[in-house]
């Protein structure tokens, strides 16, 4: 029974506003490769859901195929989950969200699942304004069917094979910001520091999310000569900015020299502050977002950190003027109006 973990826990745990303690929002052992990168992201979210006092049963965990799309068993035990078919949990994601809108949806994909197989579904969800967090697990192959190269992974990259990858490599931040992306960030599964309160300042993001992780696959892509490896990506990570979120009532402190710190304040009314190293750098301006990221690409860097947000816009359910109230709520009078009703909105068609 090597898979059963320790029931027992530090009785002095800190325990959040709702009471609990943070192995309330872990989940099962993994059974991932020790020293995946993918179980560190995992240890995040639960840590960013802990941090917000989030209550399990009000989040719904989504993915496709593969080893970062089985991670939503290592987290949230106690929350809805749905592990979908290859590439397609966009579509769950939107159903879902249309009949429900009060859970916070939280998507999470591979570099396979989403820039090959799941493409088509990843920029129409981006264009939609979906309000979910969509986490892509990023190592630059497919680990689950044994290292192959994925379309993130950067051209000239060697993989364990020894073979040097010909393809231009898909930035899937750049993209999203592209297509329209409401929040964009980057950031790498062995940092923590920067990586909790950027999921954390996600989930309170009222539209479509993105984080694009690297998360290094030590079985398959941690080789000399990947630029998806846990030595490349220390040497070449350059961050935006030193990152905080700031829940909602909490007192805002910040140890930044004066100046450079910049408050963004989100609409349920937290904060996230950044203390901004990256020149020449507006993370409310795209053009200036989508420069820096390619600039720092030019340069072999990895740039990390909340890349792009924009606080002004609508998301679906307001785009679509749906319900406010989830569809399983509604009653048999609400659901069907009856004719007089069905009239009117044919007359408005007229
Ligand atoms: C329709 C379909 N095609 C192919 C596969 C085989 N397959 C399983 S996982 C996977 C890729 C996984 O790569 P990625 O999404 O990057 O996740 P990782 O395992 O690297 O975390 C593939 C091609 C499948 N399961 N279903
Ligand atoms: S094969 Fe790679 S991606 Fe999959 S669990 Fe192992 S290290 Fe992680």
């Amino acid at each position: 029974m090597t898979y059963v973990r320790s029931k027992f826990r530090h009785p002095m745990l800190p325990k959040n506003d709702l009471g609990y303690t943070v192995d309330y929002y872990e989940g099962s052992l993994s059974t991932l490769c020790a020293g995946c990168g993918h179980d560190s992201i995992s240890a995040a979210i639960a840590q960013a859901c802990f941090e917000l006092s989030i209550e399990p049963h009000k989040v719904a965990k989504l993915s496709g195929i593969g080893c970062s799309s089985k991670t939503p068993a290592y987290f949230l035990s106690n929350s809805h989950g749905f592990n979908s078919v290859h590439g397609r949990m966009p579509s769950v994601a939107t159903g879902a969200n249309l009949a429900n809108r009060d859970l916070i949806y939280l998507g999470v994909s591979g570099d396979g699942d989403t820039a090959s197989i799941g493409m088509g579904q990843f920029v129409h969800v981006i264009r939609r304004n979906l309000n979910m967090v969509y986490i892509v697990m990023n190592n630059g192959c497919y680990g689950l069917t044994k290292g192959q190269d994925s379309a993130t992974a950067d051209v000239g990259s060697k993989n364990k094979a020894g073979s040097i990858n010909l393809f231009e490599t898909i930035d899937l931040a750049s993209l999203a910001i592209e297509l329209g992306a409401t929040f964009v960030a980057q950031s790498f599964s062995g940092d923590k520091d920067q990586l909790i309160p950027l999921i954390k300042a996600g989930m309170s993001h009222p539209g479509f999310a993105f984080i694009n992780v690297i998360s290094p696959c030590v079985t398959f892509n941690n080789n000399a000569g990947s630029t998806k490896s846990y030595d490349y990506v220390r040497k070449h990570i350059e961050a935006t900015a030193a990152f905080d979120f700031v829940p909602i009532m909490k007192e805002i402190k910040t140890n930044y020299e004066e100046g450079s710190v910049e408050s963004l304040k989100m609409h349920d009314g937290s904060f996230i502050q950044l203390h901004k190293l990256a020149k020449d750098w507006n993370p409310l301006d795209r053009v200036s977002a989508i420069n820096a990221v390619q600039n720092a690409k030019a340069k072999s860097e990895i740039l990390t950190g909340l890349l792009y947000l924009n606080n002004d816009s609508q998301d679906l359910h307001e785009l679509l003027q749906t319900s406010g109230r989830p569809l399983n709520t509604l009653n048999k009078s609400e659901l069907c109006p009856g004719s007089e009703v069905l009239e009117e909105i044919n007359a408005g068609f007229r």
